[in-house]
């Protein structure tokens, strides 16, 4: 079971057979929305500490049952299968539908059933035992997209105790995924803004929506055909799979080395990463590169591997680092390395970021560690809706509009001699059928109000469709456990 999760990455693996997972800096508390959140949920819910007890308390969520049937580290109990549902179907309005009450009188009794889950994972003993809320969901499905603008509403209403992360993925090619992404992260990005607004920068206060993760399935898709050596054990096939793996490895093992691992130079601590993740209230990326040890290691060696990391790894989204508010870095190296006790190497490092950014806030760490290669990590955070999603944004018209342009080839048929031929046989046994203006007329009929008129819209429109079925006026707050629990620590403070 837990060595799943060991499949990408050597230091993880290196850290979970010695023992070395004892404490994480935030602990999180994760939710998997859809298929793709449902098995990244599969993942997260395999890690472990040393004791072998599980380091995250996490949920799967989903309206379709087979979505979840696989899942190998999340049990039943903690499935959450919406009673009356089978699948959104790409659709997120369904999803938006369903958990909004004035549209759907049943809507009440799912949040509560998505609260009692919540409350009964994240609390213990009536206290919270997460201080972060992940959720999970790919872009451009029907459950997780949907689910996603669900949580939007309920962070809007001081539902969640805790600040709330996205991780979401980018869909690769389908329209109607790109169509259902692009609301989506529209919808995120509105909030973000908002959210700026309402907390001034600079603000201590942890903000409800803490950061916003992205990764980019066409990229991870060519990355992956190309750096397949990468994989640290050979028996995962599919990219989906593999980018899971190493998407979730690097949340956890930025997670826990500052929590794990002290340095004789300059420590990252657990409350640095602590404040990247919750108080950057944007999006965050994070980059990971590894050198083999060898006499050879220089600065410059380091600090070309942390840039190509940063503009190529599994992360990249083509975000504007410059944008970022607050930056982290911390190098996994061995103890006898010189490299470190010299300050022309830190500085080296500090003018590597600079280049990214010259104006966030950042700490850089060394932690001591004992494998055989030196490995870098960098995180950005506070960023601004990044450039990739403008690119999805064209790729999505343009392919609309082809889509719109080979549709215009409709084959037109001169069918008048041949319904004269069929007319003057008297013979012929579908005369009756032809006679009919019935055909014609049914058609007729049917125009517009199909269920498949609003995939029909044009290309905003659609965009605009999905988005003008989520609630705009703010619900009012539940009285869930959840939510209770939230006053009362509320009014604690
Ligand atoms: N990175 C990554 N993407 C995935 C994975 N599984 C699915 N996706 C992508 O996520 C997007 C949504 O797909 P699903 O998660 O299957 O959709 P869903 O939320 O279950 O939605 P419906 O089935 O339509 O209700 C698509 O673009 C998929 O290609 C995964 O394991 N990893
Ligand atoms: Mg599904």
């Amino acid at each position: 079971m837990a060595y799943v999760a060991l499949s990408n990455s050597k230091e993880l693996a290196f850290m979970t057979e010695n023992n070395l997972i004892n404490d994480l800096s935030i602990k999180f508390g994760f939710i998997g929305a859809g298929q793709k959140g449902n098995k990244e949920a599969d993942l997260m819910a395999s890690y472990t500490y040393s004791d072998g007890s599980p380091c995250y308390p996490t949920l799967a969520v989903n309206f379709s049952k087979g979505d979840m049937q696989h899942l190998k580290n999340i049990p039943t109990n903690d499935q959450i299968h919406f009673e009356g549902f089978k699948g959104a179907a790409r659709t997120p309005s369904l999803v938006v539908e369903a958990f909004d009450p004035d549209v759907n009188p049943g809507a009440d009794a799912l949040r509560e059933q998505l609260a009692d889950a919540m409350a009964r994972k994240f609390m213990k003993d009536e206290e919270l035992i997460v201080d972060h809320i992940i959720i999970s969901a790919g872009g451009g499905g029907g459950f997780g997209t949907g689910f996603v603008s669900v949580a939007l509403n309920l962070l809007e209403n001081d539902f969640f105790p805790v600040p709330v992360s996205f991780l979401i993925s980018l869909p690769s090619d389908d329209l109607t995924e790109k169509a259902n992404a692009l609301v989506l992260i529209n919808e995120i990005d509105n909030f973000r803004k908002v959210q700026d607004v309402l907390f001034s920068s600079g603000e201590i206060d942890e903000k409800p929506l803490g950061s916003i993760i992205l990764t980019d399935n066409k990229r991870m898709i060519n990355t992956f055909t190309k750096r397949k050596g990468d994989i640290y054990e050979t028996d995962i096939i599919n990219w989906k799979e593999a980018g899971n793996h190493v998407v979730l490895s690097a949340i956890h093992e930025v997670n826990i080395i500052p929590a794990n691992f002290g340095s004789d130079n300059t420590t990252y601590d657990p409350s640095d990463l602590a404040k990247l993740f919750q108080n950057g209230g944007g999006y965050l990326s994070i980059h990971k590169s590894s050198i083999k040890y060898d006499k050879k290691i220089n600065t410059s060696i380091i600090t070309n591997s942390m840039k190509g990391a940063i503009t190529n790894g599994y992360f990249s989204c083509d975000h504007f680092y410059d944008s970022a508010s607050m930056y982290g870095v911390f190098i996994l190296r061995s103890d006898s390395d010189p490299l470190f006790k010299d300050i022309g190497t830190e500085l080296e490092i500090n003018s590597t970021i600079k280049q990214f950014n010259n104006t966030a806030e950042g700490k850089f760490g060394d932690p001591i560690w004992y494998g055989d290669e030196m490995v870098m990590y960098s995180i950005f955070s506070g960023m601004i809706m990044p450039e990739r999603i403008k690119q999805l944004n064209s790729e999505y018209n343009q392919g609309k509009a082809l889509q719109e342009e080979a549709r215009k080839q409709e084959v037109e048929l001169e069918l008048s001699a041949a319904i004269e031929n069929v007319q003057k046989n008297k013979f012929n046994p579908y005369q009756k059928s032809n006679a009919k203006k019935g055909f014609g007329s049914a058609t007729k009929g049917f125009g517009g109000n199909s269920a498949f008129s609003r995939a029909k819209e044009e290309n905003p429109v659609e965009v605009q469709e999905v988005k003008a079925s989520i609630p705009e006026k703010p619900k009012a707050p539940m009285s869930s456990a959840f939510a209770k629990k939230r006053e009362e620590l509320k009014n604690k403070k």
